[in-house]
């Protein structure tokens, strides 16, 4: 297979022309887009990945990263650790909802984070800041209405969106991984079929997303179907780890989340491999020229661990991913990721 040529014309000018949720209303190559992540980094690799590059794409303006699902202390604790090894010693960080909106711990989805511990022990953090509080304060002082990029459960986004209406107007759309809408091809020996209303995000707290789906918001959806066949290469991880300090504790946590995920791949139908679902979304924020996005009437239902993605009468319009350009995705992210760490420490 021929190497992606990850600094090739068509990457430079996605990476020159950054643009926001709202294509008309940003120039974000002098103006980069403000965004706020909030993410279950710590489980899958991939929300580090997502993370890193938002900090360091120049047309990102990260003003904060919340935690959700499981121990959501420590999982800020990674995420301030690699803010501080990436150069972004500005971009706070907020602990946020452990459990969905039920209150009920969702046993029958793993919650864990299986990468990171040395990182997070040698983090001097002591209790993070709320993340309701603090996305709450970052949209009460923002000029210019937010990008809210959620990458885990929706529980932080929902809580505060609903204790909270009248910043609605300081949100200017909302960017979910989550949700499936076509066959997911689970990539093991057999290509076996996945189950269609198995998908993490929406089904650690469905009620979160009901009340994310009835906000008069912008939305827009980077379901799993689309992800799951998003691979990163042997090739990407060779050109991230040379990329300094930040590129090598990348790929060393890369390699621990692969060591846990080869040993779960051993018990089941699922292939161990960096599958680049958060970057998709991250990507796709400031550079749509990596998805083929349409607008869909998308409903939500179900009950913790199983939730149902579909088109109905009775759904909301959401701009829904459907397609991706998986070499100017990985491409995009390598060469933010090469950047390496440019902003004010
Ligand atoms: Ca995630």
């Amino acid at each position: 297979m021929p190497r992606v040529i990850t600094t090739g014309p068509k990457v430079q000018r996605v990476l020159a022309r950054p643009r926001g949720g709202d294509r008309r209303r940003y120039d974000a190559a002098v103006d980069p887009v403000p965004v706020v992540l909030d993410t279950d980094i710590g489980g899958d690799i991939d929300d580090a990945l997502a993370l890193a590059f938002c900090a360091l794409h120049p047309g990102v303006d990260l003003r904060c990263v919340t935690t959700v699902n499981g121990d959501t202390d420590r999982r800020a604790r990674l995420a301030r650790a690699l803010l501080d090894l990436l150069g972004r010693r500005d971009v706070p960080v907020g602990a946020g909802a452990s459990v969905g909106l039920s209150g009920v711990d969702n046993a029958s989805m793993p919650a864990g984070l299986n990468h990171g511990a040395d990182l997070i022990d040698a983090t001097g953090l002591g209790a993070a800041e709320p993340a309701s509080a603090l996305l709450a304060d970052v949209l009460e002082r923002t000029a210019r209405p937010v990008e809210v990029c959620a990458i885990g459960a929706l529980t932080n986004v929902a809580a505060t969106m609903a204790a909270r209406p009248d910043l609605l107007d300081r949100v200017a759309g909302l960017h979910v991984m989550g949700g499936c809408l076509g066959p997911v091809l689970l990539g093991g020996p057999d290509d076996q079929e996945g189950d269609p209303f198995w998908e993490h995000n929406l089904g650690c707290d469905p009620f979160a997303a009901a009340v994310v789906w009835a906000l008069p918001l912008p939305l827009r959806l980077v379901p799993i179907d689309v992800t799951m066949p998003l691979v990163l290469t042997d090739d990407d991880r060779v050109d991230i780890a040379g990329a300094g300090p930040h590129g090598r504790v990348l790929d060393a946590l890369t390699e621990e989340y692969l060591a846990s995920a080869r040993a779960a791949a051993a018990q089941g139908a699922k292939r161990a491999a960096v599958r680049l679902h958060d970057p998709l979304t991250v990507v796709g924020l400031v550079a749509p020229e990596v998805e083929v996005a349409q607008v869909r009437h998308l409903a939500v239902v179900g009950s913790p661990g199983r939730v149902a993605t579909f088109e109905s009468t009775h759904g909301r319009p959401v701009t829904v991913c459907r397609r991706a350009d998986a070499a100017l995705l990985r491409g995009a992210l390598v060469v933010t990721l090469r950047g390496g760490p440019s902003h004010a420490a």
